[in-house]
């Protein structure tokens, strides 16, 4: 027999099933992405907690005229296969294949792209004004994680939201967990409530007495005005939301096909602003995930039977746990160290910090600006604050960099993993602006290591500098493994180091590209040319000196980031050649274009971008030839 899931190519094909089959299409569902997902790796856990909440939905509204804006998009799986792109979900993440977030662009069904959290409430009010000012009529919906729920903006959102009174409903998807454990102050109160047995009795009581949904908010009330202290307990979840201006519905079971069918039909034709809490388990029905939710959030290929990853591990640490090492390593020493992260403890490495100095160790939620402005606070109390944000998402706390930290020149050390490209996520995630925002802000210094030594030494030098913010930018790959084991060293700001003393060309380099500029020079050597190549560790304050001897003794110059080419360290050098007035040099800055890079492996995408040696190799005998 086949399967049902094969022949769902469409909402609508979902919508011709009777209620009862939806339970086997979710069985299903689940399988298809375990299956495709151990095989090509990707976001996991959250996908298969949204299960049945994606049927439900697309199963009452009319999608894509009614809208479903999904928060971060990570979650966003079954939605992508239930709208068409089943036959292309083993594409995902990979170069030319499906998004691992959502995109407007691969499909009608994503009314709102996404990929950085708590933008989906804000978004939905401004299609839902948008519907309105136009005189049309259909559903929007945001769906928004707990995690997400910690970013300030889905609150600006929901009072604003609450204030224009327009139809909008907000999905809110509870499953206690952000990537890590999450820190949302109420999640502690929803579970202590959910859990208790008095409140899930009355709750029943109150579901049947109510009846009708769409005088449920009022007979609540006047039913708890009449009853004892118990029963209050049962409307306090809304409180928060309703004094925001909505209304609220739930908790309820998210893995409860015929209840959520129940609750979206019955709000689907209510006004006004309107929150449903769905109560889901991240993992659900894959035992690894729901064991391990933090480890099963995104995933490398794995074997489906015991969750565990297949991919071979090689022993190089990644920069983010030489990152992390170092850190523990100097906080050891220095006991005003703090280190502060978005709700990214592992990922950025900090979990090392947490598990030896948990008081000296911050999860702020996802909330990035918050982050900042608390690092600034800190800072004036002479701690030093050490914020370990991926790059594209402290994109998001541009305004706190420059207005709480560096005009008041507070002694903030950012730590920026995932600088450059960064493969599989794609545009929402590549690091790929932060020397340009970071440099043109007053008395910042920004530093890119060539590698793991040099890391952990432009940490310490971070650390001593103590006269104002500072930056240190590092990739999302693994290092070259050499030894760390070696006492650190302070660098001296704004110093350079010339790596490869030749004539025909400079090659100016900053981060990871310097490795890559070694590459080309080898093989432009094996060419019989002969290039300069120099790491220029900081991108501000830019080495005058170094490039003024550059200059004299050359008369091409490249310069190569990876980052946008536009306003970044080759924007830098050129600022410099300018300002110095320079004789006689040409420079050619090559880093990313003015463009939005697709998703698909590091490697794959520094090739494409002539960022790999070969293609730096490439260009610089092109520019040699042309020069002479
Ligand atoms: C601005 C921003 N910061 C950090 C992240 C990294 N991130 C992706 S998903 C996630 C957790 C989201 O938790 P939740 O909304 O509860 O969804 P769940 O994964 O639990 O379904 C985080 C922190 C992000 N996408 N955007």
């Amino acid at each position: 027999m086949p399967s049902l899931l094969s022949e769902i190519n469409s909402p609508d094909d979902l919508k011709n099933l009777e209620q009862s089959q939806l339970k086997t299409v979710a069985d299903e569902l689940r399988e298809f992405i375990i299956d495709k997902i151990s095989q090509s790796g990707g976001h996991l856990g959250a996908g298969l907690g949204a299960v049945e909440l994606t049927i439900a939905l697309h199963y009452v509204f009319n999608t894509p005229v009614d809208k479903l804006i999904w928060d971060v998009g990570h979650q966003a799986y079954p939605h992508k296969i239930l709208t068409g792109r089943r036959d292309q979900f083993h594409t995902i993440r990979q170069g030319g294949g499906l998004s691992g977030f959502l995109k407007r662009s691969e499909s009608e069904y994503d009314a709102f792209g996404a990929g950085h959290a708590s933008t989906a409430i804000s978004a939905a009010l401004g299609i839902a004004t948008a519907r309105d000012l136009a005189g049309d009529n259909y559903s929007v919906l945001a769906i928004v994680g707990d995690g997400a729920m910690t970013g300030g903006m889905a609150y600006e959102a929901m009072n604003n939201a609450g204030l224009q009174k327009r139809n909008l409903v907000v999905v809110f998807n509870d499953n206690n967990m952000s990537i890590a454990q999450n820190k949302w102050a109420f999640s502690n109160y929803f579970t202590e409530l959910i859990a208790n047995p008095s409140y899930n009795k009355l709750k029943s009581n109150v579901w049947e007495i109510t009846g009708k949904l769409d005088s449920l908010g009022d007979r609540i009330r006047r039913i708890a005005s009449r009853v004892e202290e118990g029963i209050k307990v049962v409307i306090t979840p809304g409180i928060l939301f309703e004094a925001l201006g909505f209304r609220y519905f739930g908790p309820i079971n998210g893995h409860n096909i015929p209840q959520l069918i129940k609750i979206f039909k019955e709000i689907k034709n209510l006004s006004g602003p309107i929150l449903v809490h769905t109560v889901t388990r991240k993992g659900k029905g894959y035992k690894p995930a729901e064991e391990d939710e933090q480890a099963l959030h995104g995933v490398t290929p794995f074997d489906k039977v015991t969750g565990q990853s297949t991919k071979k591990t090689t022993s190089n640490p990644t920069y983010t746990e030489v990152f992390g090492n170092a850190l523990v390593e100097l906080a050891k020493e220095n006991q005003n160290i703090v280190g502060i992260t978005a709700a990214m403890p592992d990922g950025t490495g900090l979990d090392k910090l947490q598990k030896i100095f948990p008081n000296r160790f911050i999860d702020v939620g996802i909330a990035e600006q918050h982050a900042v402005t608390f690092a600034a606070g800190l800072a004036t109390q002479t701690f030093i604050p050490v914020v370990a944000i991926y790059s594209t998402f402290l994109q998001r706390a541009f305004d706190q960099i420059v207005h709480d930290v560096a005009l008041q020149n507070l002694h903030v050390i950012f730590a920026l993993d995932r600088g450059g490209i960064v493969g599989a996520d794609g545009p929402t995630h590549h690091g790929v602006l932060d020397f340009a925002y970071l440099r043109s802000i007053p008395g910042m210094v920004v530093m890119s290591p060539k590698d793991e030594i040099e890391l952990r030494n432009m940490l310490y030098t971070a650390v001593k500098y103590n006269s104002g913010p500072v930056a240190i930018r590092y990739p999302r790959t693994q290092g070259s493994g050499m030894s760390v084991d070696k006492p650190f060293q302070k660098l001296e700001i704004g110093k350079a180091e010339i790596v490869r003393h030749g004539k025909d060309i400079a090659i100016l380099s900053i981060g990871n590209m310097v490795n890559h500029s070694l590459g080309a020079a080898e093989l432009l050597i094996q060419e019989s040319f002969d290039p300069t190549v120099v790491n220029m560790r900081f991108v501000k304050p830019i080495d005058e000196k170094t490039l003024s001897d550059i200059c004299k003794k050359h008369k091409i110059i490249i310069t190569i980031e990876d980052h946008s080419a536009s306003g970044g360290f080759g924007s830098a050098i050129l600022e410099s050649i300018s300002k110095n007035n320079f004789k006689d040099i040409s420079v050619v800055v090559h880093g990313i274009p003015d463009t939005f890079i697709e998703h698909g492996t590091i490697p794959e995408l520094h090739k494409q971008l002539k960022l790999d040696a070969k293609g730096i190799a490439s260009l610089v005998k092109d520019l040699i030839k042309t020069n002479r």
